[in-house]
């Protein structure tokens, strides 16, 4: 597996799973997993600190609330790690992505948009950062982004 998907909890995955159909569609190999920063905190270190020498070339952390798995992850493992804030119920993510994004200097993660579009962008971006060493992967996005213009172009019409 090249790629780690993993989030706090089981109800995120109508969220994540637009980062796993986005790899999906690109033909990456990736792994899921339900790993909660304040609920699983030892499984937490083990899968950071394991992800590495275990193969994985990126992460993807998706969290809702007071969303530490982005962050912590990051700090268990030199991968890059890449944050989606889920969209809370209680303030619509913009805690989640306030706890992702302020990161302090010295351990980084790559924060996403709030919600499916952030999950699908995660999915992209780790592609992205794999196509820098893998042809084959380019050639995928290459193709995943050439279709997504023509797709408007040929499609101009609104009321259509
Ligand atoms: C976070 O708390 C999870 O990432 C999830 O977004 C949120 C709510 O979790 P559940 O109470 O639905 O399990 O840790």
């Amino acid at each position: 597996m090249k790629v780690g998907i993993i989030m706090g909890s089981k109800s995120d995955w109508p969220t994540m799973q637009h980062a796993a159909e986005m790899l999906d569609l690109l033909n990456v190999p990736y792994e899921t997993k339900v790993v909660s920063a304040h609920r699983t905190p030892h499984l937490l270190a083990e899968y950071a600190e394991s992800a590495k020498e275990r193969g994985l070339k990126v992460i993807i952390a998706g969290a809702g609330g007071a969303a530490h798995l982005p962050g912590m992850t990051a700090a268990f493992t030199p991968l890059p790690v890449l944050g989606v804030p889920v969209q809370s119920k209680a303030l619509s993510g913009q805690d989640s992505l306030l706890s992702i994004v302020q990161m302090p200097k010295g351990i980084a993660v790559g924060t996403l948009a709030i919600g499916t579009a952030g999950a699908a962008n995660a999915g992209l971006l780790a592609a992205q950062i794999l196509a820098t060493h893998d042809e084959t992967i380019m050639a995928n996005i290459e193709k995943f982004r050439t279709e997504q213009t023509d797709n408007i172009l040929n499609n101009p019409n609104p009321a259509e």
